[in-house]
């Protein structure tokens, strides 16, 4: 067991390589929902980091709004296609709330209200590339876009971002979560176009 420590950061591209293979520009901002926007008010709102272990450590609003946050700007891409650059956010790192954690573990499991989940390798989650955003273009951000809170993992397609995020357990096991086990490729990444198994 170790400690989470800071990794690699994200891949920054520029000018024409700002669109990933197959996507396509959009200005609007789609909602894409698997199901019912669940309403969480701030007030009942908790976030719950739990490590393979069974080491359990969980906030509430107040206490993640302590937190250091900052403010990013990012390009989303959804594996239906769309692509919508520059983005601006306020999230607190990943890596702020692992800080700390005792863990070994390889893998995360992210789970939203409503029963949404999502799969990832932990190292993809650290180092400055993953984020739990809760203001969206300098305001609360909307429920419909998974308000109060949403993982945000853009170097990812974007199914890889919960809305409505609940918890986030850290395993040593890969289980693939909602989309990945109905066909989504496990790691989902745009750039190689890793949209359903096989690909
Ligand atoms: N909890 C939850 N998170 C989710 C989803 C969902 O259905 N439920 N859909 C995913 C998918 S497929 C996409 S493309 C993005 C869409 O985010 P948006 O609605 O803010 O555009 O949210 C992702 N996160
Ligand atoms: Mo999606």
């Amino acid at each position: 067991m170790g400690i989470v420590s800071p990794g690699f950061s994200g891949r920054r591209r520029a000018g024409s390589e700002q669109l990933p293979p197959g996507q396509y520009l959009v200005e609007d901002f789609p909602v894409l929902s698997a199901g019912p926007t669940p309403q969480v008010s701030t007030g009942s709102w908790e976030l719950r980091l739990e490590t393979e272990t069974g080491q359990v450590r969980s906030w509430d609003w107040a206490a993640f709004q302590a937190l250091p946050s900052e403010e990013i700007t990012v390009d989303l891409h959804c594996v239906t296609k769309w692509s919508k650059l520059g983005t601006g956010w306020r999230g607190v790192p990943v890596q702020t709330l692992l800080a700390g954690a005792e863990t070994g573990a390889g893998f995360a499991l992210a789970r939203s209200y409503g029963g949404y989940t999502t799969n990832l390798p932990l190292a993809d989650l650290t180092g400055g590339q993953a984020w739990v955003a809760f203001e969206y273009d300098g305001a609360p951000l909307e429920p419909e876009h998974g308000g109060p809170a949403r993982l945000l993992v853009p170097h990812l397609y974007l199914w890889k971002s919960a809305k409505w995020l609940s918890g986030i357990e850290l395993r040593a096991e890969d289980e693939p979560g909602f989309w990945e086990t109905l066909g989504y490729h496990n790691y989902g990444d745009p750039w190689r176009e890793q949209r359903y198994w096989g690909d």
